[in-house]
């Protein structure tokens, strides 16, 4: 597998229940590498850019109006397989399907307040975080950790 780049973002539920360093402790205890974090209140069109795929389903409105509706924890998180790894701990988007022990899966009910976002290709990943970052956002270090998590 590639060290490849995910955009998770605890969205705005996530938040206002004070569940940031639940979540934020998830990826860490996990082993990814953090390179970016910041609390941030998202615009209109960012948000629709975000989530240009979805831009006609009928749930795109209060999908953009929600992501807006308050400030979100922006987090660019590096690793082997980080991707498809970061899907997993987060769970299946409908709440109520995520298994027990992901995120969505102990922490959210409704697929509209499901708590976290997390990119779904590497690719995607590249995408995500240039669009929520700025050039000089992103710290380049080595974490202590490292040697003891990958042999
Ligand atoms: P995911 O966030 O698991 O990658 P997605 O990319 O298909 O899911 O959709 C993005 C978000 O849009 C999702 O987290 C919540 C919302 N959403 C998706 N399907 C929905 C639906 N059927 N009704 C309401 N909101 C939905
Ligand atoms: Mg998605």
């Amino acid at each position: 597998a590639e060290v490849e780049q995910s955009y998770i973002m605890i969205k705005p539920d996530g938040v206002q229940r004070g569940l940031v360093g639940e979540i934020i402790s998830r990826f860490e205890k996990k082993g990814f590498l953090l390179k970016g974090l910041k609390l941030f209140q998202c615009s209109k069109d960012l948000a629709q850019e975000h989530y240009k795929d979805l831009k006609d389903k009928p749930f795109f409105p209060t999908l953009i109006d929600y992501i807006t509706s308050g400030p979100v924890v922006c987090m660019a998180w590096e690793g082997v397989g980080v991707v498809a790894s970061a899907r997993k701990l987060i769970g299946a988007t409908n709440p109520l399907q995520a298994e027990p022990g992901t995120i969505r899966g102990d922490l959210a009910v409704q697929t509209g307040r499901n708590v976290v976002h997390g990119s779904d290709s590497p690719d995607n990943g590249k995408r995500e975080i240039a669009l929520w970052f700025k050039e000089g956002e992103l710290c380049e270090w080595e974490s202590v950790q490292t040697p003891w998590l990958i042999e």
